[in-house]
């Protein structure tokens, strides 16, 4: 037989229990909600004080600039993105949805040579390529960071809000160890010379970094009985980035250079490839081209071996890789 008097006894203890898990729920609430996201955006100037010529980036004019925060306490990198300088100013967010009371430093690489413009960029930070590393220390927390000569890179000081680093061009550039920027290689072969339909005509690459949003041309193959006339692409992918390959026959398939006008679109067949390698066995994981997989951040070098499939994606997805 229920004791009734025992359960009213120990419903005030129920309710004190309920309004402690209500209350627990709403503290993990207000700190998952994480309120005031900080990020960190890194302009360059072309003009910004002292006005002289040498503070614009024109030198890198059309160069694409690679940024990355970087957590000094752990060393890891924690936020990237690019963006092309253009009249000798550049801006990007290579930070978003930073932890307050965090110390962090901005790397970035312009990639190329100076002066060379796009043309010798190879979308990796290697030799040749100017570098730049600024602390973040927003010591007055107006927004504005307070060390912006890039060199001697100063100590960071806790960021509690979002922050511009606004650089301007400083020819004394840092020794580039491009250790916030490791890359690997991308290999791409062509297999089972069964790209016959498509012999006579021009099949163009690009690499699009969806981290960063910047897509690089990656040169053409000829196709001839059946195979890429080299046979092997060969490029650099810069670590934690994910990217996508897209390439294109130029021309109605079967039919040689017919309709080939050096441009992608209607008619032309187009592909695209997700740079995946989950098992980490340096053999891509989408080689099959008939539809896209789901690129994930690159740890290792990499090799593709494409093979011709007859279903191709729409070039509406591709072609926007080539304009
Ligand atoms: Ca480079
Ligand atoms: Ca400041
Ligand atoms: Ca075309
Ligand atoms: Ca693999």
């Amino acid at each position: 037989m229920p004791h009734l008097h025992t359960w009213l006894r120990r419903a005030p203890l129920l309710l004190a229990l309920l309004a402690a898990v209500a209350l627990v729920a709403a503290c993990s609430k207000d700190e998952s909600s994480t309120p005031g996201a900080i990020n960190v955006t890194l302009t360059g100037s072309a003009s910004t004080p002292p006005v002289i010529p040498s503070d614009s980036y024109a030198p890198h004019n059309g160069q694409v600039i690679h940024a990355a925060v970087v957590d000094t306490a752990s060393g890891q990198v924690v936020g990237r993105s690019a963006t092309t300088v253009t009249s000798g100013a550049f801006s990007t967010q290579p930070g978003t949805n930073l932890a307050s009371g965090g110390l962090y430093r901005v790397d970035f690489f312009a990639d190329g040579t100076p002066g060379g413009g796009a043309a010798t960029a190879n979308g990796a930070c290697d030799t040749g390529d100017h570098n730049w590393q600024v602390a973040i220390r927003d010591f007055n927390a107006d927004g504005i960071n307070d060390d912006t000569t890039s060199t001697p890179v100063g100590a960071p000081l806790p960021l509690t809000s979002s922050v511009t680093v606004a650089t301007h061009h400083d020819g004394t550039y840092v020794v580039p160890d491009c250790l916030s920027f490791p890359s690997y290689t991308l290999t791409v072969n062509d297999v089972g010379a069964n790209w016959g339909p498509h012999n006579g005509q021009t099949m163009r690459f690009a690499l699009v970094d969806q981290t960063t949003g910047v897509i690089t041309q990656e040169g053409s193959e000829l196709v001839s009985g059946g195979t890429f006339t080299s046979h092997v692409l060969t490029t650099s992918l810069i670590a934690g980035d994910k990217y996508f390959l897209d390439f294109y026959a130029d021309g109605d398939p079967g039919t040689g250079t017919t309709n080939a006008d050096s441009v992608c679109g209607s008619g032309d067949h187009a592909w695209r490839v997700a740079i995946v390698d989950a098992d980490k066995n340096g053999t891509n994981d989408d080689n099959t081209s008939t539809a896209p997989g789901t690129p994930q951040p690159v740890a290792n070098a990499v090799h593709v071996d494409l093979s011709h499939v007859a279903t191709y994606v729409n070039p509406t997805l591709v072609c926007p890789s080539f304009p």
